[in-house]
């Protein structure tokens, strides 16, 4: 999120679209409860279902699954049209008025460097032309043809509200009743809020669904403002925690990047990764790159890692393409994979098309599970009968298996949404043989580096060279890792004056402290401040809210440097005047910025050039991405892999994201409309939690039986009445569950043809104490979204018969 929990309620408008947060967010949903109690917000609900978001909105309207991207940009449309847009914010703020290169091009579908053999593009015509000093072109008067603004105009012009109807199955009354109370929020005391989450990015398009909204955020003058922002309502309680750390295969730890093997020393490195200011003057706080780098070299690597050896450089692992876990069960399923070590996931039934990863797991010759569950993965090579056709005399894979305590079992912080790291304690003491993860992960850490030590290998110095400082080092505390990674000075630290800013061996108390000569370090440089010499940040628990937006700066700790609201500069004029005075999050007083909330940037003065987007190289939010999204700098509607229509009406040529993360085995065996004519969408329940809580009683009475949904409609055409037993199948299996038939799912138009919708909750499987059911990942496509690689779980093709 760029804002936060609490800051729901001060929104005028709340948009669930891409989430069903009543279900899913039932403890957070209250934010959006709240403004609508107290702030008269007005809350809207679009999603293919009537949910129980739904139930308590405003105003509800139906989409078909996997086309966001066209309602959104019709939003766009209707937007500029209108003129219902904060047109200083988005002259002053925006890259609207700068200049696009003019090889620069979308035609038909496909944006300019497409290659078909490699399935990517070609992105160097996707940026600004520049200027002999290598800053961007710009015009302010946003006439220039190829400036930002103008390339937009065109670009969305061909999303009218006839085009969303008829892509999205939308009423056109329904969709202009959305724009016209959005376009209300571009007003400078009104904002709007979007809450969404899968609904949005389990498509093979799912960053360019946030991508689109965000634009709107930036015409609506939305951005940087309480009330405002993009908020991903995020899942697992730590999720936030895992990408802030960079568990992904292409990241480190504070949003930085593993370098790549193209990168062969660290200067090459350091350079494609520490951006040039494309404006004059700006922050560009990504300039700092070096700073954060070497301090988590030194945090990894300590004394071993020195300026002579680049600091350890040569020792991090370099990527070659994404190793994702698409990409990683492809391998193992094509035997290119000996181990895997499966640590609190549980993929057989958490992955798409689960004949893949059964196929996958059985070619591993170990494999090694560390869970506190007995899950389907931990049992994959197990006969369930129909629910998992296996013969365990075909498998050969060695399964060791770790019992792992649960979160509340140890003492830690958790990253919720809002990026406030929470500290929590230990409630109980683990059951049986369990060891809690970090205790598991530092056992076979020690005995790699004794076995390293002992007999050598081919790249020992990772393994060898690696600090572990910790007390007890066969179980590091949680307090000694969190201090890790907030980071300490190595010398004294002093600043251009020769002032002391931290002394040899103290906590830093900020990343702005970090230096890039190995005189600091830190294990995750955005977590800086959350562990200062005056203790541990998280655990305060002070709630006073003097601003009276909920921005408790006392209570626990928000990364970057405890700010409640990103981009907040943006909260006020170029002036410096607030856009709404009962929004004030900052004030100049002459010297420095201050406020309700700490400042992205302290000195710059009002009136100055200085762009509140202090992480972009131009200071300005993007309606057009640069080369940063991997199927264009605009979003564009293309359809889900399996598509109901079996063609795109934009551009029959290119029907669905041409730069998705697919494999050519699973690109081929996409099922078809004449076969599958549905559209199956899958989603939870607020009685289960993904494939635990069907261990627990209570949650398995409270949901006791796998079902799925069916509209009146069609269940009417095929027959179907409740608790009929029903077979949906897709092109890679079969679930056998009950039928619910139901009037929340709606029947649409879509260009000239009925679409039906087929509602798949998650939550069944066949171990723990609840009734078995199907996995419902049997059904869904091995097809990822083109930047993240999530799985397309939310739109795909399925046949539904009785039984
Ligand atoms: N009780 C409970 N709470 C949970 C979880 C749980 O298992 N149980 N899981 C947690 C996790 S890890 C996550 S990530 C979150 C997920 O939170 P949510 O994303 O809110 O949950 P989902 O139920 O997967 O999907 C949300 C909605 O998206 C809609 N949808 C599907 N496709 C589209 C589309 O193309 N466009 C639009 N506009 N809507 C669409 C679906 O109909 C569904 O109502 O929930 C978290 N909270
Ligand atoms: N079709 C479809 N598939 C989906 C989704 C969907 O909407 N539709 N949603 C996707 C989403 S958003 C998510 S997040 C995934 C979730 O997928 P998974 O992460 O695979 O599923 P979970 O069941 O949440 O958790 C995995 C395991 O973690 C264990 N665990 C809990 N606490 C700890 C701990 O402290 N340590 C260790 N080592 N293990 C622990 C649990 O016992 C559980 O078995 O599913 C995804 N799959
Ligand atoms: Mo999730």
């Amino acid at each position: 999120m760029t804002n936060h929990w609490v800051d729901i309620r001060n929104a005028n408008l709340i948009i669930v679209m891409g989430g069903n947060a009543a279900e899913a967010h039932p403890v957070g949903f209250r934010w959006a409860m709240e403004a609508k109690i107290h702030n008269r917000a007005k809350l809207i609900v679009i999603d293919p279902r009537f949910t129980r978001t739904a139930s308590v909105a405003d105003f509800y309207t139906p989409i078909r699954s996997g086309t966001d991207i066209a309602f959104l940009s019709g939003v766009l449309l209707y937007l500029i049209n209108h003129n219902k847009i904060n047109r200083e914010y988005v002259e002053a703020y925006t890259n609207a008025s700068l200049i696009v290169r003019d090889d620069f091009r979308f035609d038909d579908g496909l944006f300019s460097g497409y290659d078909e053999a490699t399935r990517s593009y070609d992105k160097t015509s996707w940026n600004y032309e520049l200027d002999e000093n290598g800053f961007a072109k710009r015009d302010l008067t946003l006439a220039h043809p190829r400036c930002v603004w103008n390339l937009l105009k065109t670009h969305v012009s061909r999303y009218t509200p006839d085009v969303v109807e008829n892509i999205c199955g939308t009423p056109k009354a329904d969709f202009l009743q959305v724009c016209e109370l959005l376009g209300e929020t571009s007003a400078h005391d009104r904002t709007a809020s979007f809450l969404y989450a899968l609904g949005w990015t389990q498509h093979s398009v799912g960053a360019q669904n946030i991508r689109t909204m965000a634009m709107i955020q930036l015409l609506l003058g939305n951005m940087g403002m309480a009330g405002g922002g993009v908020n991903a309502l995020r899942g697992h309680s730590n999720i936030q925690g895992l990408t802030d750390l960079g568990l992904l295969s292409q990241s480190l730890p504070g949003y930085m990047t593993l370098p790549s093997d193209k990168q062969a020393d660290l200067q090459t490195y350091l350079t494609a990764n520490t951006p040039k200011p494309t404006l004059p003057g700006q922050v560009n706080y990504w300039s700092n790159y070096p700073k954060f780098f070497v301090s988590m070299m030194k945090a990894f690597y300590g004394d071993k890692a020195q300026k002579e050896n680049d600091w350890g450089f040569d020792w991090l692992p370099k990527w070659d393409k994404s190793y994702d876990v698409l990409q990683y069960f492809d391998m193992m399923s094509q035997g290119k994979v000996n181990g895997y070590l499966c640590q609190g996931f549980n993929p057989v039934a958490s992955f798409p098309n689960k004949a893949k990863v059964i196929a996958s797991l059985s070619k591993l010759k170990y494999f090694v599970t560390i869970d506190p569950l007995n899950t389907e993965t931990s049992t994959f090579w197990q006969n369930h009968g129909e629910f998992n056709d296996v013969d365990p005399a075909t498998i050969q894979t060695e399964v060791f298996r770790l019992p792992s305590t649960c979160f509340a079992e140890e003492n830690g912080s958790i990253v919720n949404s809002a990026r406030w790291l929470q500290w929590h304690w230990k409630g109980a003491d683990a059951p049986g043989e369990a060891l809690n993860d970090g205790e598991i992960l530092a056992g076979i850490y020690l005995r790699l580096r004794e076995m390293y030590a002992n007999e050598g290998g081919a790249t020992p110095e990772p393994v060898l060279n690696m600090t572990w400082n910790f007390l007890t080092p066969e179980n590091p505390a949680s307090e000694e890792v969190a201090m890790e990674s907030n980071g300490k000075a190595l010398a004294d630290i002093v600043d251009d004056k020769g002032v002391v800013l931290a002394k040899k061996g103290q906590q830093l108390s900020t990343f702005a402290h970090l230096r890039d000569d190995g005189t600091t370090s830190s294990g995750c440089w955005i977590f800086a401040g959350s562990w200062t010499p005056e203790g541990n940040q998280m655990a305060r628990r002070d709630n006073t809210d003097p601003s009276g937006l909920g921005n408790t700066l006392n209570w626990t700790w928000a990364w970057p440097l405890n700010r409640r609201i990103l981009y907040n500069r943006a909260s006020a004029d170029p002036q410096g005047k607030p856009w709404d005075p009962k929004r004030a999050l900052l004030h100049w007083d002459g010297a420095k910025w201050s406020g309700q909330d700490i400042p992205d940037y302290s000195t710059a003065a009002p009136g100055s050039d200085v762009g509140p987007f202090i992480m972009q190289p131009e200071g300005m939010g993007r309606l057009f991405a640069l080369d940063k999204m991997a199927e264009g700098p605009f979003p564009e509607h293309y359809e889900p892999f399996e598509t109901p229509l079996g063609t795109n009406p934009l551009h029959p040529k290119v029907i669905s994201n041409p730069a998705a993360r697919v494999f050519k085995s699973d690109l081929e065996a996409m099922g078809k409309a004449e076969q599958f004519p549905y559209v199956g969408t899958t989603y939870r329940l607020t009685e289960h939690f993904h494939f635990w809580t069907k261990h627990a009683l209570l949650n398995a009475i409270a949901q006791p039986e796998q079902f799925v949904e069916i509209g009146e409609k069609l269940a009417g055409k095929l027959g179907i009445v409740q608790g009929d037993t029903v077979k949906v199948s897709s092109n890679r299996g079969f679930i056998k569950a009950k039928a619910v038939v139901t009037k929340r799912i709606r029947t649409l138009n879509v260009n000239g043809q009925q679409v039906d919708t087929i509602g798949i909750p998650i939550h069944w499987g066949y171990q723990g104490v609840a009734k078995k059911g199907f996995i419902a990942n049997t059904l869904t496509p091995f097809v990822g979204d083109a930047n993240t690689q999530t799985p397309e779980f939310k739109a795909f093709l399925v046949n539904v018969e009785k039984v």
